[in-house]
């Protein structure tokens, strides 16, 4: 039985690969960090084949003692500080979990294969992804975006992601260790955490629909983004790895859509106008915002035989669908709550975890 471990478990990307690769047969491993995390709950409650152990990325000594136990054959660093706004806030924790971390389990990886510096002694056994970004193309230098487009990142957040995908491809090329960088776009599901755009449109929808909130503010309507499910992306994760060489792969639909098509979309999925609900705030605009990502995974369809089975209209519903059903069960039976005092008091949270399903189910 291959073994894997997995950093970010506790997140929509940790969650999806986990329950491919345990279906797949692996004995999987899950990274939590924090003391009491409230997610890892979620993750036992889900997920309660998966073995937790306890590490955080910004901690070697806990890196080293996490793969102790758990013996992979493969790793997949999904960690990281993921929401960019914060980046520009916390740039140097961004710089330390996102760029120096991966290079901290990259070395930890390196101690537990043998891995010195030599290629004869090389890391071979252990296989490593790393979750890289569409943000390091960040102000596009042409479209659409391929392995070969150079990076020019516009957030802290995709600078600290750059540092990451070059030392992963350093350490592959200095010491023979097998590391691939999975250059991904945007992808969502009902898991996404509130704060990303997509998720706080369905939820937003979804309580607007129930009664409980009366408008959605929003930052750059016009933001273009390459927006895929995360059930197909956590397929080629698991590709990369299955090579016979190690390599670089984007992974998108391509196709590009604004926030305005997913919010038009999201609402006529409800039943809503938008006109009505929608308003735009400074608050959201970023210092330095990407305009458009598109990829060109063309070398995915080629060589790792990957391609997305969700489309974005699918996607729209899929997250809408799920939003509405987990606010109804947040409602007392027959009741929706319209005055501002109750609103307070039903949780703005996320959807209870959901039954695994297949990519195929949600599709449909
Ligand atoms: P996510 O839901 O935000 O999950 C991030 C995970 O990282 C969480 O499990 C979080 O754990 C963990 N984490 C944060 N800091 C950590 C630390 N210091 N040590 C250990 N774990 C830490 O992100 P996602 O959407 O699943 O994305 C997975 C990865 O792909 C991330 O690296 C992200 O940057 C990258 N990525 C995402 C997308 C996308 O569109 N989703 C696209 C390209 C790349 P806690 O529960 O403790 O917070
Ligand atoms: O923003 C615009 C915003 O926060 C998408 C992460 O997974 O994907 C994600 O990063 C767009 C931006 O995702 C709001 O300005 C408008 O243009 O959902 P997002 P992101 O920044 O693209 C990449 C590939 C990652 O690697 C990241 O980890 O939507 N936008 N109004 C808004 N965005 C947010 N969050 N909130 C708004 O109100």
């Amino acid at each position: 039985m291959p073994r894997a471990l997995i950093t970010g478990i506790t997140g929509q990307d940790g969650m999806y690969l986990a329950e491919h690769l345990l279906g797949l047969g692996y004995d999987v491993s899950g990274m939590v960090r924090g003391q009491d995390n409230p997610k890892r709950r979620t993750v036992e409650a889900l997920l309660p084949d998966v073995r937790l152990v306890e590490g955080d990325l910004l901690d070697a000594t806990s890196l080293r003692t996490t793969l102790q136990h758990a013996q992979p054959d493969e790793v997949y660093n999904l960690a990281a500080m993921s929401y960019v706004p914060y980046s520009w806030g916390q740039s140097e924790v961004t710089a330390a979990i996102n760029g120096v971390g991966v290079l901290r389990i990259l070395d930890a990886v390196r101690a537990l294969t043998g891995a010195s510096g030599s290629r004869a002694n090389s890391g071979a056994g252990v296989r490593f992804y790393q979750a890289s970004s569409s943000e390091m193309f960040g102000l596009a230098q042409e479209t659409p975006q391929r392995e070969t487009t150079p990076f020019h990142p516009r957030s802290p957040y995709g600078a600290a992601k750059a540092y990451a995908h070059y030392i992963t491809v350093n350490v592959r090329e200095s010491y023979n260790l097998f590391a691939c960088g999975g250059i991904l776009f945007n992808h969502e599901s009902p898991r996404r955490g509130a704060e990303f755009v997509t998720r706080k449109i369905s939820l937003a929808v979804a309580r607007i629909k129930a009664g409980l909130q009366d408008e959605l503010v929003l930052g750059n309507l016009d933001a273009r983004r390459d927006w895929g499910f995360a059930g197909d992306y956590v397929r080629a994760m698991h590709l990369m790895l299955q090579q016979d060489a190690p390599d670089d792969f984007v992974i998108g639909t391509g196709e590009t859509h604004t926030v305005r098509e997913f919010v038009d979309l999201a609402f006529a999925r409800a039943g809503l106008d938008p006109e009505r609900y929608v308003r735009v705030d400074a608050e959201f605009i970023r210092p330095a915002e990407v305009d458009v990502l598109l990829a060109d995974a063309s070398k995915a369809h080629r060589v790792l035989g990957w391609r997305p089975q969700v489309d974005f209209a699918g996607l729209v519903d899929m997250m809408v669908d799920a939003d509405v059903a987990a606010v109804a069960r947040t409602l007392p039976a027959g009741e929706r709550p319209v005055r501002r005092t109750e609103r307070r008091t039903v949780p703005h949270a996320e959807p209870e975890p959901e039954a695994p399903e297949t990519t195929q189910e949600r599709a449909a």
